[in-house]
Formats: structure tokens, C-alpha cells, sequence
């Protein structure tokens, strides 16, 4: 089984944590490589629903060592009730390996990420509000508190010192929130530190012993390519690289090591939070109108596009061949995994976007400027649905109704990638493998 990169296409919520599960098993170790709990992977485990945060879905399979490795960031109180859900499903977490390099959500991060939204006002970015961007802010600035600090409390007590002698006056003065001591951080993260030590491990040193061996890992993607710090809609992203390069910085394994980049896309696309949205069929609430709002309303309803973090309503739109081709070409692209191709059955006519007009251009490739996106009319293409059909319990390709067949060939060709899984359901079985 060759390692693999497991990577969102497009702004998220492409069905990952399904893929992950059906692929899970065949994989030594699964491993998340950036992000934190601002991720929600739904994975069904029985005939329960779970949605994981932190958790890498390899936890989900006993022959497969979950591992959350250097570029995650670790709300610890968070990964432990997420420890303490599964272990009540009766899934043990006794396998799982926390790196020592990963940093830790400090309280005064959450406090940080929801008060710099509320000044932003209008412009937010509309974060998860979980921490992540000013704990991701704090290690680039190198002041963060990592997992390993919480091995040793006279270090651990020595950084926060520091780290909240910068904090506080902040907080108080432009935030007016309220500050912190030590020894209040202490009594809530010391006890955390005394749970998590066994699982704490030299993660890098770890998989690359597993490389040697011959061993199969996955590299477990969160969020998506366009929310990547470096090649997302920036600054509407979020403040990891969730693009294929960053299974490498988030983990200590060589790029050489991967063989296989397999991208997720939903057969439409979504985002949530703030943003430009070439193809999005805005809902009533955000302004759209007459056949917009209803297929927004729609592909919302048959697909219950709704977080599973924070419960928002996700917008939704037609799917972008744009932004498939640049999501192939910036993570390296071997494969797509096409998800909710059933949710499309809702639909007369499908309409796919090949190219953006602005200002009398054509732009057949992902913007360079941003300003472009913003004002992006998408060039459709229209297609004949298989209205009504229920494609739920079809399992090969030929199975599809011909116009299925012939959206999922035309994406191949308009994207250049071949797409050897598609999704039919949020089912496990409910899946076509093309080999
Ligand atoms: P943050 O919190 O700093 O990472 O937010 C920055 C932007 O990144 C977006 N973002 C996401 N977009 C889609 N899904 C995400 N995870 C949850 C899920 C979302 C939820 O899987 O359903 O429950 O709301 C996720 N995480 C971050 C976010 O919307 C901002 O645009
Ligand atoms: P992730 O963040 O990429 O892991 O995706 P989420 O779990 O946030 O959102 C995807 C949602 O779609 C989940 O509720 C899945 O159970 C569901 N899902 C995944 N694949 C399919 C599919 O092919 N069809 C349908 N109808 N639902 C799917
Ligand atoms: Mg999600």
C-alpha cells in the first residue's frame, strides 16, 4: 500500500472523513498534519453518527496507529473528552501518539480569535473561533507553548510567565478582557498534561522508522486547498497548510516518501465562513433571487450542508473546474475521490463552471489577483441531470444512470484528473471504487 495524501480540493467539507474511513484500514498509520479542532470529519462507526475534531480517523481501526503530528495545533481539554466519546463507543485511543512539537490552544488564543472577529465586523473572517489562527500566529512568532512544555512544569510555568507578561496588558487594555495568572492556567492544563503524557512521542522519528520498515502511512488532510494559508483566498483562509506540501512540514517525512496525492471534491462545492465564491447560489438571507436562492436552498437542503463544528449553514454553489484545476496542480493531484454525486440527483440540469469573465477577460486558471475572484462571473456549462433517479445503491460505474456517468467523465476531462472513487452516500458501502 503506498503512503498517501488525503487532501481537500476545494474550501472544505469534501466528504474526507468519509474517504478516510473507507481507506483508513488498508494504512499503518493515519496521520493528521495541520489544523486543530476547527475540523469536523464525520465518520460513521456502526449505525452512529461521530464527528471527529482532533482525532485522526485512523483511531477508528485497531491495526492503524492514529498519529497527530507537529503542524497540529491541540486544544487539550478538547482532544480529551474527544478521547473520552470514543472510548465510551467502545474505540480505544490507546494507540494514539501526540508529537512533542505540536503547539497547544492557550485560553487567551480562544479569546484572541473571537474578539479579533468582532472588530473586524463585517470583514471578519468567520473563524470557528477555536484558537487556531492566534495559536498559529504565537508559533511563528516563537512564543508558543508546545506539548512538550508540558512535560517539564518548571518550563512550563517559566514560558507562560513570559508569554502572559506580553498577553495580559493586551487583553485588558485594546481588548478589554479580562487577563490570566499562571496558576490559574496551571490548575486547568497540568491536569491535562498528567492524561495526555503517555501519548506524547518523537512522532517525526516515529513515521520515518515506519518508512524504512516499508510501512503504509495516510496523511490525513483538514479544511481544504483554498482555505491553505499560503494558496487559499487569502486572508478568508484559515492559518495552516492544508495543500499536500504541508503532510511533509506537519509530520517530519520527507516528500519522497508519498506516493499518492488523493484529492476529495464534492460533485458541487461549498464554503463557510466569509470570502469570494465565483459560483455560489446565494441563499435569500445573503441577497439571492429567484432560481440562485432556490438551488442554493437546495443543494443546502439534499446535502445538509451544515458545519460540524459549529453547526453553521454552509453556502453552497455549482461545481468550479477552476479551482479543481488549481487545487491539482498545487497539491500535486495522482486522483480524485468525487463525493455526493447523489445529492445532484435533486436536479434537472447541472451547471458546471469551465472559466470566470471579469472585466471583458477570460480567465481559464486561477486568478493571480484576488480582486479578480471577487468580481468572477462564472462561464457555465450546462448539463443534463438524472433527475429523481436514486443512485444511493449503485456500486459500479455502469450502474449510474448514462447522464451520471457522463458528469463525472466530463469533470475528468474538463479538471485532467481521473476520478477513482465516487461517493453515493454518506454511507461507507455507499461508494463506487473504479480501481
Ligand atoms: P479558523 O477557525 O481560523 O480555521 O477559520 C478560518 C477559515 O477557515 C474556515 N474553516 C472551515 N471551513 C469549513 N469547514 C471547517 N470545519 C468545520 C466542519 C466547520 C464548522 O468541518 O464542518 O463546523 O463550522 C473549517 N474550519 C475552518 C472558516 O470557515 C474560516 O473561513
Ligand atoms: P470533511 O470535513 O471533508 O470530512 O467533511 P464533513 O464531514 O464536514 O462533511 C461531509 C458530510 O457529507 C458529512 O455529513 C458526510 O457524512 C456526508 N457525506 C460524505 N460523502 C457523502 C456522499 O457521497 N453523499 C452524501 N449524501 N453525503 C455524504
Ligand atoms: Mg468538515
Amino acid at each position: 500500500m503506498p503512503s498517501t495524501v488525503l487532501v481537500g480540493a476545494q474550501w472544505g467539507d469534501e466528504g474526507k472523513g468519509k474517504i478516510t474511513d473507507l481507506i483508513a484500514s488498508d494504512y499503518d498509520y493515519v496521520v493528521r498534519y495541520q489544523g486543530g479542532n476547527n475540523a469536523g470529519h464525520t465518520v460513521i462507526h456502526g449505525d452512529k453518527k461521530l464527528a471527529l475534531h482532533l482525532m485522526p480517523s485512523g483511531v477508528m481501526y485497531e491495526n492503524a496507529v492514529p498519529v497527530i503530528g507537529n503542524g497540529v495545533v491541540i486544544d487539550p481539554g478538547v482532544l480529551i473528552k474527544e478521547m473520552v466519546m470514543l472510548e465510551a463507543e467502545g474505540i480505544s485511543c490507546k494507540n494514539l501518539k501526540i508529537s512533542c512539537d505540536a503547539h497547544i490552544i492557550m485560553p487567551y488564543h480562544k479569546d484572541f480569535d473571537g474578539a479579533d472577529e468582532k472588530r473586524l465586523g463585517e470583514n471578519k473572517i468567520g473563524t470557528t473561533k477555536r484558537g487556531i489562527g492566534p495559536c498559529y500566529q504565537d508559533k511563528v512568532a516563537r512564543k508558543g507553548i508546545r506539548v512538550q512544555d508540558l512535560l517539564d512544569e518548571k518550563i512550563f510555568r517559566l514560558k507562560l510567565d513570559a508569554v502572559l507578561a506580553q498577553k495580559n496588558p493586551i487583553l485588558e487594555k485594546i481588548y478589554g478582557l479580562h487577563t490570566y495568572t499562571v496558576e490559574e492556567i496551571c490548575e486547568e492544563y497540568l491536569p491535562y498534561a498528567r492524561i495526555l503524557k503517555p501519548y506524547m512521542a518523537e512522532t517525526a522519528q516515529l513515521l520515518n522508522e515506519a518508512v524504512r520498515e516499508g510501512k503504509s502511512i495516510l496523511f490525513e488532510g483538514a479544511q481544504g486547498t483554498l482555505l491553505d494559508i499560503d494558496h487559499g483566498t487569502y486572508p478568508y483562509v484559515t492559518s495552516s497548510s492544508c495543500c499536500a506540501g504541508g503532510a511533509a512540514t506537519g509530520t517530519g517525512v520527507g516528500p519522497k516518501a508519498i506516493d499518492r496525492v488523493l484529492g476529495i471534491q464534492k460533485a458541487y462545492i461549498t464554503r463557510v465562513g466569509g470570502g469570494p465564491f465565483p459560483t455560489e447560489q446565494r441563499f435569500a438571507e445573503d441577497g439571492g433571487v429567484g432560481e440562485e436562492a432556490e438551488t442554493g436552498e437546495l443543494l443546502c437542503k439534499v446535502g445538509h450542508e451544515f458545519g460540524v463544528t459549529t453547526g453553521r449553514k454552509r453556502r453552497c454553489g455549482w461545481f468550479d473546474a477552476v479551482i479543481a484545476r488549481y487545487a491539482a496542480e498545487v497539491n500535486g493531484l495522482t486522483d480524485v475521490a468525487l463525493t455526493k454525486l447523489d445529492v445532484l440527483s435533486a436536479f434537472d440540469t447541472i451547471k458546471v463552471c469551465t472559466a470566470y469573465e471579469c472585466e471583458g477577460k477570460v480567465y481559464d486558471y486561477f486568478p493571480m489577483q484576488q480582486s479578480v475572484l471577487f468580481h468572477a462571473k462564472p462561464v457555465y456549462e450546462e448539463l443534463p441531470g438524472w433527475k429523481d433517479v436514486d443512485i444511493t445503491g449503485c456500486r459500479s460505474f455502469e450502474e449510474l444512470p448514462e447522464n451520471a456517468q457522463r458528469y463525472v467523465e466530463y469533470l475528468e476531462k474538463i479538471t485532467g484528473v481521473r476520478i477513482s472513487i465516487i461517493a453515493v452516500g454518506p454511507d461507507r458501502d455507499q461508494t463506487i471504487l473504479r480501481g
